[in-house]
């Protein structure tokens, strides 16, 4: 793919056709060689423009779930790919304390492979710890997951994706058992009549889906946005219901009361498809509207006004995302959600359903193939006999020496320089992302060894002992599965640069210091044809998938168990995947958030999202355009709340928990509820969001409660 570097005209370029490196909508795009670029080594010398960019991205208008159009952050991907812009050598730490320096391959991987043999002697095995990411392909969560249990033989391996769609993963596999994020394909969204968006904000968080929402409206549907703040997204909306965060628990019941009471159960769909209504009936009984009203503070009209729209409608769907999920309800909540769906008959049916917006790139797959605590490829369970088996002869090992389940992310984290005491991390920026972050980057300052695989230097990089520079994205090939449970294949268009190897070739080095010269192929589709195998039979079965198909389809949904299945766009028709084919309800009943104002921390802060910035900013912060769209943390408050509190605009604020203090300027809007303030979490630094939040979590997916603490706000003078 290397050409001359000559300007060629652009017609003679061909352009590969790939996927962006963020957001789980995966948007189709197309990279072609820069004018005047050679292949992937380039000639930049750093700096912070980062040197010459390789490639540039075009639109590939045939992929039909975003038909050519791309937010900021993909249209502007290309520039991490300049060398300058990132990491191209490794780095290690020669003693504590000591500032990073440049090392070989062979130091590097020497010094982590030595450093893990020695703690898990010293310590034990679950001493040494994996911390994987939703970001990453395929291939890369699957081997990652297979060298913790194989390799290193821990239980101590879990993942970003459990502070991503964990909750909702917890609540669909109790009530369908499964879970796909979608059950359905975006394109029926469109087609349903009344779609109820509780707590997601597409409009900023994955534009090109608007498109889906603009045309249901066009169709004649209706669309509700749940969300504490008038959003972009609420804005398209009918109704805008803008409960207190940490409630959406009672207002869902409070709904499902309603149903109940105004006639509108199908008790035909709820006597043939579901078990366990007596019981969640009861518990919604307790949430008469007038209670609802005043945990949520959504007025009574507004919740009978939604039911109208849901029930009225033929079809109709609820989609969650992070703002229900994100609490130490977080299952509870999505449950709730769904008693309101199957109560109605609005599950396994036509244009009807519940989902989860899954939010990472490969937030879907990366759940599925055995990074996350409890699992094994395929969605199998690590604690179920028959899995361990199967996924055990794949591996060439002994079901009895596969690790059980371990900890989860945070608790993972919480946990390291005491029992845990050297961690792996790859495609994660926990120091940034991870709540309660002044106290996890203690705890990963503590530890005896910290390895990061990287593409830039994020701040959790910076703490570490040894630093691997991956190649990323457009560099290599993978497969990525998105929020509608598609399989994608991103394509290989440019040259890594000198120095920099690829996730699948670390663990490879490692592996094979570590006593693994075989089992960890360097060929992404090497990798994945064994992921196939390890999958066939499971939840998620990718048996049927291969690279030639997904390019040949524009992807394929799973499950799909052969090569001439056609794969599953739409879950549930028929059966539920629950034992007797029924959706269990869940009797839930609401409870507070964990931390709930008081006279010392009067407001409810929430944090989330701005459009041109990802995650932790690790990749989006070196992108010049996104720094200039977004350049730095704010606190968004009511103007009513700022004159009592005397903070003007762009006045320097401090939230305070009882966690720690976050310093940011003020942003007045009335969008936001005078009760509640909002921060995004992307900077690092003084006004880093998740220095205050509460590491409270859900009992059952181990989800943090990004989305609720309380906190007082106090002028910061400057
Ligand atoms: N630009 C951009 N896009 C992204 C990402 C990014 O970092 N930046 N990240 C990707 C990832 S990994 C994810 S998970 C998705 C997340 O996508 P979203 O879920 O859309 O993003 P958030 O901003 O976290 O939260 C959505 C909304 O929840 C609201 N909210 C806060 N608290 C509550 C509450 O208690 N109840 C309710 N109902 N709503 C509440 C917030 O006001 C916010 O508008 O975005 C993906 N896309
Ligand atoms: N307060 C608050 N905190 C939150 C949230 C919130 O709503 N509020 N949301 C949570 C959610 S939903 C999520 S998903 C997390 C995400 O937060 P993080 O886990 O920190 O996610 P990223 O910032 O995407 O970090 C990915 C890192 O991996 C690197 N990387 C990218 N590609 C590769 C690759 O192929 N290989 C390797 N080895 N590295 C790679 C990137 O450069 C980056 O440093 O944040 C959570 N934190
Ligand atoms: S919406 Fe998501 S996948 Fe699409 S271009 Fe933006 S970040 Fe990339
Ligand atoms: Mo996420």
């Amino acid at each position: 793919m290397s050409e001359a570097a000559a300007p060629t005209p652009a017609a003679a370029r061909p352009a590969v056709d790939t996927h962006c490196p963020y957001c789980a909508l995966q948007c189709g795009m197309a990279l072609r060689p820069a004018a005047g670029s050679g292949s992937g080594s380039g000639s930049g010398s750093g700096g912070s423009s980062g040197g010459a960019v390789p490639v540039e991205v075009v639109e590939r208008p045939a992929f039909p779930v975003n038909r050519g159009a791309l937010c900021g952050k993909g249209a502007n991907a290309a520039a991490l790919l300049a060398p300058g812009a990132r990491l191209t050598v490794p780095l290690v730490r020669p003693r504590r304390g000591a500032p990073l320096e440049p090392a070989t391959w062979d130091e590097a991987l020497d010094r982590v492979a030595a450093g893990l043999s020695r703690t898990a002697e010293a310590h034990g095995r679950d001493a040494v710890g994996v911390f994987g990411g939703g970001g990453l392909t395929n291939e890369k969560a699957y081997l990652l997951g297979k060298f913790a249990r194989v390799v290193l033989r821990t239980a101590t391996v879990d993942y970003n994706g459990r502070f991503c769609m964990s909750s909702a993963a917890a609540a669909q596999n109790r009530a369908f058992g499964l879970d796909r994020g979608l059950p359905f394909p975006l394109e029926d969204i469109p087609r349903t009549g009344c779609l109820v968006l509780v707590g997601g904000n597409p409009a900023e968080t994955m534009p090109p889906f608007v498109r889906y929402l603009r045309e249901l409206r066009e169709n004649g549907g209706r669309l509700v946005v749940v969300d504490p703040r008038r959003t972009r997204t609420a804005g398209l909306a009918d109704l805008h219901l803008a409960p207190r965060p940490g409630t959406d628990l009672a207002l869902a019941l409070g709904l499902l009361h309603l149903v109940v009471a105004e006639g509108r159960t199908d008790e035909a769909f709820v006597a043939e498809r579901t078990t366990g209504w007596p019981e969640a009936r009861a518990a919604a009984m307790a949430h008469w509207p007038e209670l609802v009203e005043s945990v949520t503070g959504v007025p009574v009209p507004q919740l009978r006004e939604t039911v109208r729209l849901f029930c009225d409608a033929e079809a109709s769907m609820v989609l969650t995302a992070r703002g229900p999920e994100q609490q130490s309800k977080g299952t509870d909540t999505v449950s709730a959600w769904i008693n309101l769906c199957l109560a109605t008959g609005r599950a396994g049916r036509p244009h009807s359903g519940y989902g989860c917006l899954t939010g990472q790139g490969n937030g879907q797959g990366g759940r599925e193939h055995g990074q996350k605590a409890d699992q094994l490829p395929g969605y199998r369970r690590l604690d179920d006999p028959a899995a361990r088996a199967h996924v055990a002869a794949v591996w060439g090992v002994d079901p009895e020496s596969l690790p059980g389940p371990g900890r989860s992310a945070y608790e993972l984290l919480d946990s390291l320089g005491r029992d845990v005491r050297a961690l792996l991390v790859a495609g994660s920026n926990p120091v940034v992302s991870a709540p309660h972050a002044a106290h996890v980057a203690e705890r990963l300052a503590a530890l005896d060894l910290l390895a990061v695989s990287d593409v830039v230097l994020s701040e959790t990089a910076a703490l570490a002992d040894v630093v691997l520079p991956v190649a990323q994205w457009a560099e290599e090939t993978g497969t990525m599965t998105t929020l509608e449970g598609r399989v994608v294949l991103r394509r290989r268009a440019v040259d890594p640069p000198p120095g920099v190897r690829s996730d699948l070739e670390v663990l490879h080095g490692l592996a094979a210091r570590l006593g693994h010269g075989e089992g960890f192929p360097v060929e992404p589709e090497k990798a994945f044809d064994e992921l196939r195998r390890a999958s066939a039979g499971g939840p998620a079965d990718y048996a049927g998938i291969g690279y030639g198909r997904i390019a040949a389809e524009d992807g394929v949904f799973w499950p799909c168990p052969s090569a001439d299945h056609p794969g599953t766009p739409r879950l549930f028709l028929d059966r539920f995947a629950t034992p007797d084919g029924r959706a269990r309800f869940a009797a839930v009943q609401h409870r507070p958030a964990a931390e709930e104002p008081d006279a010392e921390y009067p407001l409810r802060l929430t944090t989330g999202r701005v459009l041109a910035q990802y995650q932790s900013g690790a990749q989006t912060r070196r992108v010049a355009a996104l720094a200039a769209a977004a350049p730095g943390p704010f606190v968004e408050l009511h103007p009513r709340l700022a004159e009592r509190l005397g903070i003007g605009e762009g006045a320097p604020v401090a939230v305070v928990s009882r966690r720690g203090r976050a310093v940011a300027p003020a942003r007045l809007t009335d969008a936001i509820r005078p009760d509640t303030v909002f921060m995004p979490f992307h900077w690092p630094g003084a006004g880093r969001a998740n220095t205050v939040t509460n590491p409270a979590l859900d009992p059952v997916s181990r989800m943090p409660e990004f989305k609720v603490c309380a906190v007082r706000l106090e002028p910061a003078g400057g």
